[in-house]
């Protein structure tokens, strides 16, 4: 239920509402790194309502809203100061916050968010350098950053290393100045936060104080602004439809399926179809040729599970067009070109190469048995070569260069469970080391000779 922020008055326009979901506390607070970094594969793929409620935005279709900064700066006490709620412990013991700690919620006027406080970025030790890392980890999801620097103590190194990043990675971001009741500064809610000895190098910074409420509705103004400067909107499908036109989609219900219902990518094509107005017809492969054969028209488009291309391409007529819903994910997660162009690389691979597998999530049978089983069997069986297969899953993805160069190639899932800004980071981390980067529908369209057929519709 939505309810007025608690800590200014004046913020009637702005109001937080919990998405029913994140009250599961996987949602909550995590604690395995792959759990944290992925969206947290319980509330993402399988039981927690976060994502798999689907009367609720996917959490990776939220912008995500992340507070960053040194320890003891005020992040867990500013996150509970704009959404007037208690989500983080506040402490004057450093290091407190150990695990990233997120919530989906609604955070009007800017719409369905996933707020993020992060411990510390000045951490030390072997534990303390795993935070940092889980941080950098959040950092490549981040959507809008809200970087706290304690008023009284001013920008440190470590902060100035972060708006680095923030600018190198092209994140939006703004300083809060916290604290400022114990500063006795003139009161003015915009400061200026000098960064090195150039005049020119310096950054706005909002002054507020969470303990005294001050500067906490000018900050979510801002927030709510450099937030929704983000991307327009993408569409999984809508935009190349005409109004009435007919999508036959084929999805396998075998063994490896969820039980009693359909998987996000599924469901978000089904949704973005009927925004489009366009007609919606939703069969196994089994009965796909009745299916068609009760259609007046050919439909306009089938779009299948990238595993049953194969037989979906034999059943249907020649000039149909198809693609799976792995290729429509990676045209909403903004990674095609490269997924297309990466999928070429089979042909180039050699004896002994190294392939990496990553799965965005941990917990999803059916993308599992594809990634481990099916496609390292389609990749052996169309190059004939000897191949060694890794796998990561969740929040793992090779942050080194050098580890990211040892493969030959890297072929990713639909991703559904990321979002887009962390797709796209997986797949420029994989450009800047050389590596070719495709996906699972991709490939195994370009296996089965019809990857230009599957790309027609989106690029015609
Ligand atoms: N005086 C004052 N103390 C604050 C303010 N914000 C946080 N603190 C205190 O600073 C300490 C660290 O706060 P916390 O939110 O846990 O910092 P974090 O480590 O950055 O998450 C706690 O003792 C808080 O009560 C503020 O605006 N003013
Ligand atoms: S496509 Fe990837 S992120 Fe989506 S359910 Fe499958 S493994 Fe998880
Ligand atoms: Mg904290």
């Amino acid at each position: 239920m939505a309810k007025e922020i608690s800590d200014s008055k004046a913020a009637e326009n702005i109001a937080v509402s919990d998405a029913a979901a994140s009250d599961s506390p996987a949602s909550v607070r995590s604690d395995s790194p792959a759990e944290v970094s992925s969206d947290s594969p319980a509330s993402a793929c399988s039981d927690s309502a976060a994502s798999s409620d689907f009367n609720q935005v996917p959490m990776a279709n939220r912008t995500h809203i992340a507070f960053f900064g040194k320890r003891n700066a005020g992040k867990s006490s500013l996150v509970n100061a704009v959404t007037g709620q208690a989500l983080s412990i506040v402490s004057d013991i450093k290091g407190t916050t150990t695990d990233p700690v997120q919530k989906a919620m609604e955070l009007l006027p800017l719409g369905p968010v996933v707020i993020i406080d992060t411990p510390g970025i000045d951490d030390d030790g072997t534990v303390g350098s795993l935070r940092v890392e889980k941080t950098f980890e959040i950092l490549r999801k981040t959507d809008a950053a809200v970087l706290v620097i304690d008023a009284a103590a001013g920008p440190a190194d470590e902060d100035r290393k972060l708006i680095d990043l923030f600018r190198k990675r092209k994140v939006p971001f703004l300083i809060a100045l916290n604290k400022s009741d114990l500063c006795a500064a003139e009161p003015r809610s915009v400061h200026t936060v000098q960064l090195s000895s150039d005049p020119s190098d310096f950054e706005e910074a909002i002054s507020v104080s969470a303990l005294t409420g001050e500067g906490i509705k000018t900050l979510k103004e801002a927030i709510g602004r450099i937030a929704s400067s983000k991307e327009p909107e993408k569409y999984i499908l809508r935009d190349k439809l005409q109004p009435a036109d007919i999508v036959v989609l084929v999805t396998p219900i075998d063994s490896s399926a969820p039980k009693g219902r359909l998987i996000l990518p599924q469901v978000q094509t089904i949704r973005d179809i009927l925004d489009g107005h366009a007609v919606c017809m939703v069969t196994q492969t089994d009965q796909l040729a009745q299916a068609l054969s009760a259609l007046s028209k050919p439909p306009k488009l089938v779009v299948t599970d990238s595993q049953d291309f194969k037989q979906v391409k034999n059943i249907i007529s020649p000039e149909t067009r198809l693609t799976s819903f792995s290729i429509l994910m990676a045209r909403f997660k903004g990674i095609l070109d490269t997924a297309a162009y990466g999928a070429h690389y089979l042909q180039n691979l050699t004896n002994g190469d190294k392939i990496l597998i990553c799965e965005g999530c941990t917990h999803h049978r059916q993308c599992e048995d594809i990634g481990t089983v099916k496609l390292t069997g389609w990749i052996r069986q169309y190059t004939g070569k000897t191949l060694d297969f890794h796998f990561t899953s969740g929040g793992q993805f090779p942050e080194n260069p050098k580890e990211l160069q040892s493969y030959a190639l890297i072929v990713h899932c639909g991703g559904c469970m990321l979002n887009r800004r962390e797709m796209q980071s997986r797949m420029e981390r994989a450009q800047t080391a050389g590596v070719p980067f495709t996906n699972y529908g991709t490939l195994i369209a370009h296996i089965n000779g019809i990857l230009d057929r599957s790309l027609e519709i989106i690029y015609e």
